[in-house]
């Protein structure tokens, strides 16, 4: 009888482990589950009691564009073995989880965001191998690692598309999005990179029109079509079971598509990006995607949530609706931008009022379930230090260790971009002919055609061009900032000769070494991570003031967001009887009763008691 009994258990454990209970227990509560493969939790007993704890809401994500972190053999694009150099600088910086950007074969026609084979490694960036052997440096210094998967679209170099294309017959012709030219020219559709901004290319090998919402190679994806669907989610156990901690979801808003394609409704008012994210399976999708794959392992998941707003967000991420775990928001990037220009700021600046407001409000969502995600960059973004610091010599390193602080001290999963952590700055290039990325490029041509200012959209593009952000990183005051012995395929910032790792590791109070010490503080602090968010004075124009809170300890936040010298009077609902300074991006700070004395760009961590 008990050797029964014990079959019937193994039995309902390998049922268990190789099908989900979506109903009820999924990745996303972090009820108890039955992984092969669970991660281990921060062993702080600090954190003991906490209910709904994760390792993705714990560590902190750096995300690396692997064409600029660090080339290895010369040919002046980044790669897998350059990484591999880099895992003990990585480990350094103390974070948890790595986000790479696309690494799979790739044409780049916009840098690995157009993937030709989903499963295989771009051959600039070297073999599986080579993945196998990072992976497992990664994991052998607790690092995880999560991938870009990007389903939206592929390269129009993908098989599947040339399969596609080559006839209307044709077994994969269903995996892309036809209309056939007999039909007329389809509604329109916008078009991110398109020189006319048309998402329908012709095609007259089959005479019929294909939907790319990005670049002409980079043709949608038919989601509304299941052998596409499962194509899709066996790309992802594929790297699940190498070991792959989780995906950022790019566009994946997107990937559901009205296939009769009607004029876009007038309640839109034209805003293309934002109907886009309105498919009509788009939840069925995820939640096919969670029940087929995600559930099954104790990885994470992040949606580039591009065209949701604040109150579809829990769509997406309530762990009861077993979907994805995380999503991103642009919300809080539009804050000093020009309206209805493309991609300018506005010279008066961005307003902090404003900021505050939007992440209280995106904070406010998470109060109850779901979990946040806090970043002011990425590889779509300028740095972080030119957009919302100040980037000149008196004030980059200050600004870029406030941001630093305000991104790791604020609740939700903290996305920090690689360089950010050195203070790098845009490159703010002169001319066109400096810019690889398609967006510029293409951006630049479209107002050629249409007889655009060009000269203004290149300074505007100093300020807000993601090839900013994208300049090799810069490792020492060597040639080309160490970052490739050959000609690196974008300009290295001028700056590098002191803007580097090298540099900044010798300096105890370095942009780089503040950041470790802002990583450690948040890693061993409960308020800092879970604790209960609660601004203060949020229509104050300079400061950013705001209290974390979990059981007994109590964190003040503040922040200068100005070139001025503030006295910041502490709100009177704050309560405390004395207070410890845990960080702060100045050597002193006067204090008069309930005053603090703000240099500009001071941030200040304090503990209350
Ligand atoms: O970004 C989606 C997107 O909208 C970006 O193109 C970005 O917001 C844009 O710069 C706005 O002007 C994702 C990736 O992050 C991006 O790098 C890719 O280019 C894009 O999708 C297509 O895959």
């Amino acid at each position: 009888m008990k050797h029964i009994n014990s079959y019937i258990f193994l039995m309902l454990l390998a049922f268990a482990s190789c099908n989900c209970f979506a109903q009820n227990t999924t990745a996303n509560d972090n009820k108890e589950h039955t992984f092969l493969y669970k991660k281990q939790l921060n062993p702080n007993p600090a954190f003991n009691g906490i209910k709904q704890r994760a390792w993705w809401k714990e560590d902190i994500v750096y995300q690396i564009y692997p064409r600029s972190f660090k080339d290895s053999d010369g040919d002046g694009i980044g790669d897998i073995k350059g990484i591999i150099s880099k895992l003990d600088y990585l480990k350094s910086l103390g974070i948890g989880i790595v986000w790479l950007s696309p690494c799979f074969a790739s044409p780049n026609d916009d840098n690995g965001y157009d993937i030709s084979n989903y499963k295989a490694i771009m051959k600039e960036f070297g073999t599986m191998q080579d993945f196998d052997n990072m992976l497992k440096g990664m994991h052998d210094r607790g690092i995880k690692l999560v991938l870009d998967l990007v389903a939206n679209h592929s390269s129009d170099e993908h098989e599947w598309f040339k399969q596609s294309r080559s006839s209307r017959t044709n077994p994969y012709r269903e995996y892309y999005h036809w209309w056939p030219a007999e039909r007329g020219k389809p509604a329109h559709r916008w078009s991110f990179f398109d020189v006319n901004e048309d998402a329908w290319k012709y095609d007259s090998l089959t005479n019929a029109y294909y939907l790319h919402y990005f670049s002409q190679k980079q043709p949608d994806l038919n989601w509304e079509n299941p052998k596409l669907r499962q194509e899709i989610y066996s790309i992802m156990r594929f790297w699940f079971d190498k070991g792959v901690d989780g995906f950022r979801m790019d566009v994946i808003p997107y990937i559901s598509k009205d296939t009769s394609f009607p004029p876009i409704p007038k309640s839109f008012n034209g805003d293309y990006v934002g109907y886009y994210s309105y498919g009509p399976h788009l939840h069925d999708y995820l939640q096919e995607m969670n029940k087929e794959v995600l559930c099954k392992y104790d990885i994470t998941t992040v949606a580039e949530g591009i065209g949701v707003n604040a109150d579809r967000v829990q769509l997406f991420v309530a762990p009861e609706r077993n979907e994805l775990q995380m999503l991103y928001q642009g919300e809080a990037l539009g804050n000093g931008m020009l309206p209805r220009e493309f991609k300018k700021l506005d010279p008066k600046g961005y307003s902090l009022p404003v900021l505050k407001k939007v992440y209280t409000k995106w904070d406010s969502i998470f109060a109850l379930k779901g979990w946040n995600t806090i970043f002011l960059a990425n590889h779509d973004q300028p740095r972080m230090v030119t957009r919302w610091g100040n980037d000149n010599d008196q004030y980059r390193e200050l600004s870029s260790k406030l941001l630093t602080t305000f991104i790791m001290s604020m609740r939700g999963t903290a996305y920090y971009y690689n360089g950010d952590e050195l203070g790098m700055s845009n490159i703010k290039f002169d001319s066109i002919g400096d810019y690889k990325d398609i967006e510029s490029i293409n951006r630049y041509k479209f107002l050629q055609k249409t007889g655009g200012d060009l000269q203004g959209f290149i300074e505007a593009q100093k300020m807000t061009a993601r090839d900013n952000s994208r300049t090799p990183m810069q490792w020492d005051n060597q040639k080309n900032a160490g970052f490739s012995s050959g000609t690196p395929w974008l300009k290295v910032n001028s700056n590098y000769t002191w803007v580097n790792v090298d540099s900044e590791n010798k300096d105890a109070h370095s942009v780089l070494n503040y950041c470790r010490k802002m990583v450690q503080l948040h890693k061993s602090s409960p308020a800092l991570i879970y604790g209960q968010y609660q601004v203060y004075d949020i229509d104050d124009p300079f400061v950013y003031a705001y209290t974390r809170t979990q059981g007994k300890e109590r964190m003040l936040i503040v922040l200068n967001f100005s070139n001025k010298v503030v006295d910041y009077q502490i709100n009177s609902s704050v309560l405390y009887k004395g207070m410890k300074e845990r960080i702060n991006n100045y050597s002193s700070t006067t204090i008069k009763g309930r005053t603090v004395t703000l240099k500009p760009w001071q941030a200040i961590i304090y503990q209350l008691f």
